[in-house]
């Protein structure tokens, strides 16, 4: 099934001049990005992204570190996709994620792991429109 997942290249990404090495590797894995932007996220905007974390012990430095800096959010399209974006960024944990992976090449805490990644389809609708709308999402011909 084509589907679409929200990936979030986080402020780590950013600051470590990262972005187009990573998005190079995710365009080698064969997805179509749909739409791309720079964004600076508040306090608010990132608490409400993160809203299902809320009242878990690390909610409050993942919205401070996800407003710390710019961020790039990047819709995509692929057969397959949430689960085969998962396997190229690998584990939450840089320390538990596959060798060749985003996190563990590049990623260097749990809290600071380089990129975000959809858990469902039904997840990857409701980020996708959280920071784009349907007019933005070009299709590829
Ligand atoms: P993933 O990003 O792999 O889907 P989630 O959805 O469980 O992981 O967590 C969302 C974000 O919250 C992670 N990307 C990570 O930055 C942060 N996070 C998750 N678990 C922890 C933890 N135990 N300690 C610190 N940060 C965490």
């Amino acid at each position: 099934m084509i589907e679409r997942t929200l990936a979030i290249l986080k402020p780590d990404c950013v600051k470590k001049n990262l972005t187009g090495e990573v998005i190079a590797r995710i365009e080698k894995a064969g997805f179509k990005i749909l739409a791309m932007k720079k964004a600076r996220l508040s306090k608010e905007t990132a608490g409400g992204f993160y809203a299902v974390h809320k009242g878990r012990p690390f909610y409050d430095s993942l919205v401070e570190f996800m407003s710390s800096g710019p961020c790039v959010p990047i819709a995509l399209e692929k057969e397959n996709a949430i689960a085969d974006y998962r396997t190229l960024i690998g584990a939450t944990d840089p320390k538990d994620a596959a060798e060749g992976t985003i996190r563990k090449l590049y990623a260097d805490n749990k809290g600071e792991n380089i990129v975000h990644g959809s858990d469902s389809v039904e997840n990857g609708k409701i980020e996708i429109a959280f920071f784009f709308s349907n007019q933005e999402l070009i299709q590829n011909e």
